[in-house]
């Protein structure tokens, strides 16, 4: 709109406060939201965006997303967005992190460079899809500035010597393929397993994890079209390298077993889209290996170059880290040859409301509690269990909420919601431990504790999540 002052993405970004105002963008705008926050249901949680973009709290509360509410939302309106910020870009060519997307002020970093961060654990229940820009981002090296329309994707069968390069647009000719799938670092719920002992690596909460419809090639298609097929190969791993480079030039790099990258119901897909948009820098535009039920660290992003092998992808990722180890291994005893490369995931789950220290209200001798489930390979929640008394005893959920695909496809995670009774004798000020576990379609469950489980690199923190709470009647 013409005649109102213009403003840039960092001035939006210093009005987080009733004192300063609270601003947020939204497409071309930038608006003074205090009151209208005020004055709305989940007015609380937009406030999670304050000083950014109002967008992917409109896809996570459609509710909003009527013509009426932007009616409303447009007399808020203070200012132009400044036209260069209306793209995503930084620009810094002195720095190798000079030239990283813009983020949702929403996602709190747990490292800026390479970036970190996940997005607030509340919010992830809120939707069965996390929106592009609410999607935890796990970054190793700095994000590559990759040009669509010259991008090539190399193929290369080390057994038979065929190659071949891939556009584009020879991708996006491929039948085009979606589905809805979790993907979750293996890091997710470091936090917690540190507090039987220390580990290396982020600090992950709860929100390393997130869910999303990806569109693209299917693997197996395009793996067929260079002569390598179920039963007629003798390779044994699919290695896949991205585009993103270390100060010494390689890649970022990880593989996943022949069987799951050529199996026609495995879903492994060459991504172009995230939730119907062209995959956003962070998440690896323009083309991520999304390899469904499997952790993160396999989904290669901004990928690069794919090899058929008899071998595993020699890369860091894959050889000397995300393995699993005994509680005493240390740093001085690790020998990373002898774990497995973590493939499938097992089952985890959290409580995303209440929050840790949080006072919440018992109404009818009960409070709600909130949160997600997921299973790896495909492995799809048949129950949650919740305790609001350290795990001495258990209810199942009332509500799981997923899509619609089966076991062994069951790729999605599944939101709960349930009311938990709380103790007989508990008043105003009663501190209560609220604890969750799930069961997936092989009738896996979580372990009790983290002792047991614990690992140096802090991997595969699966155990119960507690929650401590204080209790209001
Ligand atoms: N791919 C490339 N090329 N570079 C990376 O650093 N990180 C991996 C994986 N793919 C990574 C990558 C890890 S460890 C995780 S958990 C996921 O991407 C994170 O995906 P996201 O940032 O889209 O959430
Ligand atoms: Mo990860």
């Amino acid at each position: 709109r013409s005649g109102l002052p213009e403003y840039t993405l960092d001035e939006v970004a210093r009005h987080t406060t009733i004192k300063e105002r609270i601003w947020m963008a939204y497409r071309h705008g930038v608006y003074d939201v205090t009151e209208f926050i005020a004055e709305h249901p989940g007015g609380d949680k937009i406030m999670m965006g304050a000083g950014g973009s109002v967008e992917p709290f409109w896809a996570l509360y459609a509710v909003h997303k009527n013509p009426h509410v932007l009616n409303i939302f447009e007399t808020y309106r203070i200012g132009n967005l400044a036209a260069a910020d209306v793209g995503t870009s930084v620009s810094d060519m002195s720095d190798p992190y000079g030239k990283e997307p813009r983020r949702h002020v929403a996602l709190k970093p747990s490292s800026r460079k390479p970036f970190n961060a996940e997005p607030p654990l509340p919010l992830l229940a809120d939707s069965l899809i996390t929106p592009n820009e609410l999607f935890y981002v796990r970054n190793h090296l700095p994000v590559p500035d990759v040009d669509a329309a010259s991008y090539e994707l190399e193929l290369n069968d080390e057994l038979s010597n065929n190659e071949k390069t891939l556009t584009l647009q020879d991708i996006r000719k491929y039948p085009k393929h979606t589905i809805t799938a979790t993907i979750m670092c293996a890091g997710n719920r470091r936090s917690e397993m540190t507090k039987v002992k220390g580990v290396k690596g982020l600090s992950w909460g709860q929100a390393a994890i997130g869910n999303a419809t990806w569109s693209g090639a299917r693997l197996c298609d395009v793996l067929k079209d260079l002569g390598v097929e179920d039963g007629k190969t003798d390779a044994l791993h699919v290695q896949f390298e991205g585009l993103d480079t270390d100060p010494a030039s390689m890649p970022y790099g990880a593989s996943i077993p022949i069987e799951k990258a050529l199996d026609s119901h495995g879903d492994v897909i060459l991504a172009y889209e995230m939730n119907g948009e062209p995959i956003p820098r962070d998440h690896g535009y323009p083309v991520r290996v999304v390899v469904p039920g499997v952790v993160g660290a396999r989904n290669v992003k901004w990928l690069g170059r794919i090899i058929v092998s008899k071998n595993e992808s020699d890369a860091h990722w894959q050889q000397n880290d995300y393995k699993g180890f005994a509680p005493n291994v240390d740093w001085d005893t690790v020998d990373f040859k002898k774990s497995p490369a973590i493939q499938e995931l097992p089952v985890i789950s959290a409580v995303c409301e209440p929050l840790e220290g949080d006072q919440v209200e018992v109404k009818e001798g009960k409070i709600k509690v909130r949160g997600y489930a997921w299973s790896g390979g495909g492995r799809k929640i048949v129950r949650v269990d919740v305790s609001s008394d350290g795990g001495h005893t258990w209810q199942a959920t009332d509500t799981l909420e997923s899509d619609s695909s089966r076991h062994p496809h069951a790729w999605g995670w599944t939101l709960w919601t349930t009311e938990v009774p709380v103790g007989k004798g508990a008043k105003t000020g009663s501190e209560v431990e609220l604890c969750v576990k799930a069961v997936d379609s092989q009738y896996n469950t979580q372990p009790e504790n983290f002792a047991n489980i614990w690992n140096l690199r802090g991997v595969l923190a699966n155990a119960y999540h507690r929650v401590q709470v204080k209790l209001k009647f």
